[in-house]
């Protein structure tokens, strides 16, 4: 199996030939965690699955109480020390804001400050971010399937190549620049503007722990919130991370983006067939058919009910004609 994984960008990786296993959206579910990574190790021992893909959205859970996401990590670090690149994670939309030092929020809940705590109390943090950093956002194989968190995000297919190259530290480098030659009181005051007036060290509590002017991630919402006003962030990173499939645009423009994504996908490279993706709760079960080339699978916390989730397996190597041809690949871990 040697050079069977090629980063042919930073964030776009291509897989010759193995057996892949995916799994999708864990959000911090230990329990659920536990039975694939189980799974995965006794399938890799008998021979029947090579590689282990999580999509991304391993962490921040619905419910705060329930929530094991620096323990799945930290096992996730683990797994790759022992299985090195045999472990392949997607970036999803709840790690990025990591990676940036933004709020990631839904109605009420606030996830970033919970998991900001626990990596920093365990001192595993830069650890952890590092590891955030460096996570592909797709993942083709042989078999003319490609991987992503969220679907095809609805961006100019001439961009895509950008996206396929995104440096997050290039983003933060430019934000460490403005904030060195610009007072950062004024910064400041810009950002509690944005920010209904609140004062900026409320406000660092509130997203992200921040203990106070002495803790040395004082600045990074500051630094985050300069970064990710970068253009390029709305115009790729965000729509690649959050879209919301035919939920946002409709099934007609829908799938327009993923005929150009999977395309994009297909350039230098065998033809890109079918695109599998979480982030987007199914409506039953463990998995439905999006737009004909999109198979949405819910491995978890997504399936409904939870226990109804599915994980896919195929053949790298073995060429697929349509998203039908992988529902064979569909298993349980809950029965
Ligand atoms: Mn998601």
């Amino acid at each position: 199996m040697a050079h069977a994984l090629t980063k042919a960008h930073p964030r776009l990786w291509s897989l010759e030939n193995g057996t892949v296993m995916v799994v999708t959206d864990l959000h911090g579910d230990w329990d659920a965690y536990r039975r694939y990574r189980d799974r995965f190790l006794q399938f890799k021992a008998a021979g029947r699955a090579d590689w282990l893909v999580f999509t991304g959205d391993l962490i921040h859970a619905e419910q705060p109480e329930e929530d094991q996401s620096l323990e799945i990590v930290l096992d996730v670090l683990a797994l790759k020390k022992s299985y090195g690149s045999a472990i392949i994670y997607l970036c999803g939309n709840h790690e990025m804001p990591h990676i940036y030092g933004i709020s990631l929020s839904k109605g009420e809940r606030v996830y970033t400050p919970d998991f900001e705590r626990a990596m920093y109390t365990a001192r595993r943090r830069t650890e952890i971010l590092g590891l955030f950093d460096s996570l592909p956002f797709y993942l083709r194989t042989r078999a003319g399937i490609s991987l992503t968190h969220a679907g095809a995000p609805a961006v100019d297919a001439a961009n895509l190549p950008q996206l396929f190259n995104w440096n997050h530290q290039d983003l933060l480098y430019q934000a460490d620049e403005a904030m060195a030659t610009e007072s950062l009181a004024a910064l400041r005051a810009g950002y509690e503007r944005y920010h209904g007036n609140l004062p900026y060290a409320l406000l660092a509590e509130h997203y992200l722990a921040v203990t106070g002017p002495e803790d040395p991630r004082y600045n990074d919402l500051l630094r985050g919130f300069v970064a990710t006003s970068h253009p390029l962030f709305d115009r790729l990173l965000w729509p690649a991370l959050f879209t919301r499939n035919e939920e946002e645009y409709g099934l007609r423009d829908y799938r327009i983006f993923l005929d150009s994504l999977l395309q994009a996908l297909s350039a230098g490279y065998v033809p890109q067939r079918v695109l599998v993706a979480g982030h987007i709760k199914v409506k039953r079960g463990g998995y439905q058919i999006i737009a004909r080339d999109q198979l949405r699978l819910a491995s978890g916390p997504h399936a409904r009910p939870p226990t109804s989730g599915l994980y896919l397996r195929f053949d790298a190597a073995r060429p697929v004609q349509k998203t039908e041809n992988l529902l064979t690949g569909l298993e349980s871990v809950f029965k």
